[in-house]
């Protein structure tokens, strides 16, 4: 395999001026004609050009529209030699979109046809230099027949349509702003939009489009309010309008990714967009705003200023994860909205990113090296990159940051830039000296800091030290700038500062306190770190009832319910007196209860232990869950009646946190064995107007096996048999549902039945993953057996997945990341499977890289 390097980078030996595309859409066989005006770039005479190209079939290269014979072709690359400096390259080229199933490139979904470019998919549509620093200004021409493909669409702006003759016709699409390959899309086919004009901020007329096919029409509203908030949100908060007279969103079934930002023609995975009542639940809903605000935000941070090359990848992603953030808990609506969207991005980041910083993928948010790109759109790239952003905002203030992104635009408009040009754009629009700071784009790993307490004669001291993991590569790290937001509670003078960590260990002193304060740091999840506190329990009950800070407040509680669930220790009587009473709490708000008592995740739990036994694990957690539900049974049945939402299904905030919180109490009551929990489900799930309480209710009675599970999934298949994305839910509750202790190879076994089911489709991956990823990654109590059979299925399709698809194959390939960590009973089962799948012909660099890593 070839390891390329960030420090490898070399400015290109030619930019491409201008594209002009004239492509025919035949299923079997496209024909792409690809003029370019070419330009050697100033000292780099005698160097040949070489562009990439994969799975094309090359028809012609014109040189000034000489044809030009003598080039070399290889499976990734066409050289051609002896060029003058300024020139046209005209290179005719067919493809295969129908027999394409990796979804990279031009491929055949439905019937459309649809791109995805981002990061190397140009180079399988054309021969290109497909590389981000490349930018040009494409017109595109698609030809096509008008009964199949009524619909073109191309980045920028329609400038004409013709008919063509013989049932064909052509769509002209012109893209005024110079972009990278990576931002190029087209799509062609059977589709209808809703529409809305809008004037943007300075008064400009700007048409939105949302195309779907028409059976989905009535699904697309939310999306489409969504992108108008969107696009006001970046107004007000960083001065930023729509530069296009047109945006669109398309949705299509087959998809890898969640979304893609291609300029002025964002195409969506249908989970992202579609949304009604019956079909899309809160948490859909929620998904689809941010999804639509991520891809929106790109526009100016990853499309105006884009990345110099693939290891920058963070500087868009990072900080458009960042933003959708910020949009998101402002669309809460409240302060207690607010901590409630923090609190859910944290929980993410700690179940999937600190496992990924301390595993064999480990690697800094802006890598130093790659096998494969693709393995590199990471929880550390987006989630880990958004919280370096968000940490230069905490140590900048919100109008400082404002300033440095003002400067960063100002800069670098129409270019592609590095991790260091943003930081330095906040760093001299601030006068603020980040050195240090960007040892977070550089060195892996979670850094832990160490809180060290003492109080004599009136004098406080905190004493913080940090340490950082080895991660691979990385055997030694320096210290990292470490913003730490904190309060002294009980020290009635006593507000809220910041304190910047720089050095291995410093100490606070605080003098002249009549008694020992509780210290509440790390307020707001200020730096993402591990927190080595052994706060004692009296304290934690403290910060749970009288903390300022609501995220704080929950953490004390899972501080609380991990040590109960790792010490194999009851919850005592004062701790349940105080969730009852924030369970009882009027002025709280539903969706901070719902998440107060979600206990913490098992790939958190692991992350605390040396060895991990999964299966201890996944007990220990039921009863610490059991023992909450037992003692709080009465208050759960009043939960459950008091947060009801009659009335038509309304999205917003408050609503959905009164449905989650009602969800969890049945839930709850199940888990405690009230018995008429199975005719309040069963009532539940027929008398739903909106899919979050019908799947809410289903989920009860399957997990728990109540007597209404079998009829209930049978209806609701039944029910929603034509809808993909609901059917997809229904595969992945059965993957996810909770084991039974006394028979733990059911869900195993249920799941190779369902692999058999007529609706299942290894090569759509949605329904690849609501089946197999959700199982061998979102059932670690199912997945996770001291046996060989479940590895062994793990192994089996990640070997069939690669074949029809290495993405959706390397992400099933990273379940067992983190197996060295594992008691031995389950490791040598682990390792033989991926022994297994090391050892098979023909891998994709994807996969290949992944195990390799697992394996080393
Ligand atoms: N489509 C992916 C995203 O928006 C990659 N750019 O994050
Ligand atoms: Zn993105």
């Amino acid at each position: 395999p070839v390891t390329f390097l960030r420090s490898d980078y070399k400015e290109p030996a030619f930019t491409i001026k201008s594209v002009d595309l004239d492509i025919a859409l035949i299923p079997a066989r496209t024909i792409v004609v690809n003029r370019m005006m070419m330009q050697r770039s100033a000292g780099s005479q005698n160097q040949p050009l070489v562009l990439h190209g994969e799975e094309q079939e090359l028809v012609s290269v014109r040189v000034n529209g000489e044809i030009i014979r003598e080039y070399e072709l290889t499976p990734q690359s066409l050289t051609l030699h002896n060029l003058p400096d300024n020139f046209e390259l005209s290179i005719t080229s067919a493809n295969a979109p129908e027999k394409n199933t990796t979804l990279m490139g031009l491929y055949v979904s439905n019937g459309n046809f649809f791109t995805q470019c981002e990061a190397e998919g140009f180079r399988r549509i054309t021969y290109f230099l497909d590389r981000p620093d490349v930018m040009a200004t494409y017109q595109v021409t698609l030809r096509a027949l008008k009964n199949d493909f009524p619909v073109l669409l191309s980045n920028g702006n329609l400038i004409k349509q013709e008919e063509l003759g013989n049932g064909w016709h052509s769509a002209v699409w012109q893209d005024p702003f110079p972009k990278p390959s990576y931002l190029f899309a087209l799509v062609a086919g059977k589709l209808q939009a809703i529409q809305r004009t809008i004037k943007s901020q300075s008064g400009k007329e700007k048409l939105l489009q949302v195309w779907v096919e028409s059976k989905d029409l009535d699904k697309t509203e939310h999306a489409m309010d969504s992108l108008i908030a969107s696009i006001k949100w970046d107004e007000e908060r960083f001065g930023l309008e729509l530069d296009l007279d047109r945006f669109m969103i398309v949705a299509v079934g087959d998809f890898n990714m969640g979304a893609m930002e291609n300029k002025g023609l964002n195409i969506f995975n249908t989970k992202f967009v579609l949304a009604k009542p019956e079909t899309a639940s809160d948490v859909d809903y929620g998904n689809v705003e941010s999804v639509v605000a991520h891809e929106y935000f790109h526009n100016w941070t990853g499309n105006r200023v884009t990345c110099r090359d693939w290891f920058q990848l963070s500087l868009k992603e990072g900080l458009t994860v960042f933003r959708d953030q910020e949009f998101s808990a402002d669309q809460m609506g409240s302060e207690s909205g607010r901590a409630v969207k923090r609190i859910e991005d944290v929980r993410v980041l700690r179940q999937v990113q600190f496992p990924e910083d301390a595993g064999p993928m480990a690697h800094p948010i802006r890598p130093d090296s790659y096998q494969e790109i693709n393995n590199f759109y990471t929880v550390t790239v987006y989630e880990k990159g958004s919280e370096v952003v968000r940490m230069q905002q905490t140590l900048l203030g919100r109008e400082g940051f404002r300033k440095g992104m003002d400067l960063y635009f100002k800069r670098h408009d129409g270019q592609a830039v590095t991790c260091d040009d943003f930081v330095a754009a906040m760093a001299d629009a601030n006068q603020k000296d980040l050195t240090q700071f960007k040892r977070w784009y550089s060195q892996a790993g979670t850094p832990r800091v160490k809180v060290e307490e003492s109080f004599v004669s009136g004098t406080y001291q905190v004493t913080l030290t940090q340490s950082c993991p080895a991660t691979p590569g990385q055997d030694k790290k320096e210290p990292f700038h470490i913003p730490l937001l904190y309060r002294l509670i009980g020290d009635s003078a006593s507000s809220e500062q910041l304190f910047e960590l720089t050095e291995s260990s410093q100490t606070i002193t605080v003098p002249g306190l009549s008694k020992k304060p509780v210290l509440s740091i790390n307020r707001n999840f200020s730096a993402p770190v591990v927190l080595d506190f052994e706060q004692p329990e009296s304290e934690l009950l403290i910060l749970l009832k009288e903390d300022d800070d609501a995220f704080n407040r929950w953490e004390a509680a899972q501080k609380l319910f991990m040590r109960s669930i790792l010490n194999g220790k009851a919850l005592d009587a004062e701790l349940v007196s105080a969730l009852r009473a924030i369970l009882r709490d009027a002025a709280l708000d539903p969706a901070f209860k719902d998440l107060l008592f979600t206990l913490p995740a098992e790939s958190y739990l692991y992350e605390q232990v040396s060895v991990i036994d999964p299966q201890a694990i996944h007990q220990a957690r039921r009863q610490v869950r059991g023992q909450l539900a037992t003692a709080l049974q009465d208050d759960w049945l009043w939960a459950y009646q008091e947060h009801q939402t009659p009335g038509s299904y309304k999205p917003d905030a408050k609503s959905a946190g009164k449905r989650s919180l009602k969800n969890l109490a049945l839930n709850m009551l199940a888990d405690s064995g009230y018995t008429k929990t199975d005719d309040i489900a069963f009532a539940q799930y027929q008398s739903a107007n909106n899919m979050t309480d019908q799947y809410g209710a289903l989920a009860v009675l399957v997990n728990f096996s109540l007597s209404h599970a079998q009829a209930c999934l049978s209806n609701f298949h039944e029910q929603f048999k034509s809808d993909a994305l609901v059917i997809d839910k229904w595969f992945a509750l059965q993957a996810t549902r909770q084991i039974d202790l006394q028979d733990t190879s059911a869900v195993l076994t249920n799941v190779l039945a369902l692999r058999k089911h007529p609706d299942f489709n290894i090569k759509n991956p949605n329904r690849a993953r609501s089946l197999i990823h959700a199982f061998c990654m979102n059932n670690p109590g199912a997945f996770h057996q001291p046996s060989a059979e479940t590895y062994q299925f793990w192994a089996e399709h990640v070997i069939e997945l690669n074949h029809i698809n290495p993405q959706v194959a390397a992400r099933l390939a990273r379940a067992l990341d983190r197996w060295k960590q594992f008691a031995p009973n389950y490791q040598v089962h682990m390792k033989s499977a991926l022994e297994f799948i090391s050892k098979q012909m023909n891998l994709s660099s994807d996969v290949a890289e992944v195990i390799q890593k697992a394996l080393n």
